[in-house]
């Protein structure tokens, strides 16, 4: 009762925070959660007097203090915190058919995409807000892959158009993680959501119809891709814990790959140019980006910020 609705983060090694006397919580329990990933709204439940944030990280059960960038907190003083890393995103920025990389800053009140071009120079998108997950696809279906982001705390895609305008609409819940993909294989990207409460996905196509599909577990990471070449993305998860990549295949079997390490997150794209989605990570620890070609052949690219 005390400390209200609260959030605990398991961060492996003995060490967990705890966030208390929130208002609202996007996340269940069980539910792998990113740096940058809202987690929830601050608010005034249980013994508390007035809006605040009741933050404490623990070692071994034993309350730790709190420092941020080196600096330990004192109450009643202001410390910005700025360890928000960098997302890595996957798409192919040139339209030669062959995706590309980059990763998603998130900054102090801006966010900007950084997108690696073939030719190794990094062009920069700013967009979305610092507190958005980044989301890409060809919402135009030119071949060329436009930025998006998806709001947690609304709910809402804003996905930015090759005119430069906006398409802004609400979709999911904000307990939900956003996914993209081509699900009715018209050229044209569309977005879903997985719901980790339920582990099931919800595709959206452009007329607005739901797909839904019950994939994965509480602690999956959702992603999508083509992994037949049909032309239609299928969906998939990853678990970084067993680094371990599950995708729904069109004919109702599960494929199982095992790549990455326990600090990468999954990446989708097709690295050789050609309608088959490859698999691939980013290394949080090394800001390494790998690229399963097959099996036996990966390539490895450094970009991004490692945390
Ligand atoms: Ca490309
Ligand atoms: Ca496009
Ligand atoms: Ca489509
Ligand atoms: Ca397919």
């Amino acid at each position: 009762v005390g400390y209200g609705l609260h959030v605990v983060i398991d961060h492996g090694n003995g060490w967990t925070s705890m966030n208390a006397h929130l208002l609202k919580s996007f996340v269940v329990v069980g539910e792998r959660v990113d740096r940058g990933q809202t987690i929830a709204l601050l608010g005034d439940s249980g013994n508390s007097s007035g809006a605040h944030l009741h933050y404490e990280q623990v070692l071994d059960k034993t309350v730790q203090p709190a420092v941020f960038n080196g600096t330990p907190f004192v109450y009643n003083t202001s410390l910005s915190s700025r360890n928000c890393g960098d997302s890595p995103v996957a798409g192919d920025w040139n339209g030669d058919r062959s995706s590309d990389v980059g990763v998603f800053r998130r900054q102090a009140d801006t966010a900007v995409f950084r997108k690696l071009w073939p030719d190794g120079t990094t062009k920069l998108g700013p967009f979305g807000l610092p507190t958005d997950t980044p989301v890409v696809g060809d919402w135009d279906g030119d071949g060329q892959f436009n930025l998006g982001v998806w709001s947690s705390p609304s709910a809402t895609f804003t996905l930015k158009k090759a005119n430069g305008g906006e398409h802004v609409f609400a979709f999911g819940n904000s307990s939900d993680l956003p996914v993209a993909g081509d699900w009715n294989g018209d050229g044209r990207w569309d977005v879903g959501t997985f719901e980790p409460a339920t582990a099931t996905f919800f595709l959206r196509d452009a007329l607005g119809n739901v797909t839904t599909k019950a994939f994965g577990s509480v602690s999956s990471l959702p992603i999508a891709g083509d992994w037949d070449g049909d032309g239609r993305s299928n969906v998939g998860v990853y678990n970084p814990t067993t680094t371990t990549f599950r995708l729904a295949m069109p004919d109702g079997t599960t494929k199982t790959v095992v790549y990455g390490t326990p600090t990468s997150l999954p990446v989708v794209g097709s690295w050789s140019a050609g309608s088959v989605s490859k698999l691939g990570v980013w290394d949080t620890a090394t800001g390494v980006f790998s690229k399963r070609f097959s099996g036996k052949h990966t390539e490895k690219v450094r970009f991004g910020r490692s945390r």
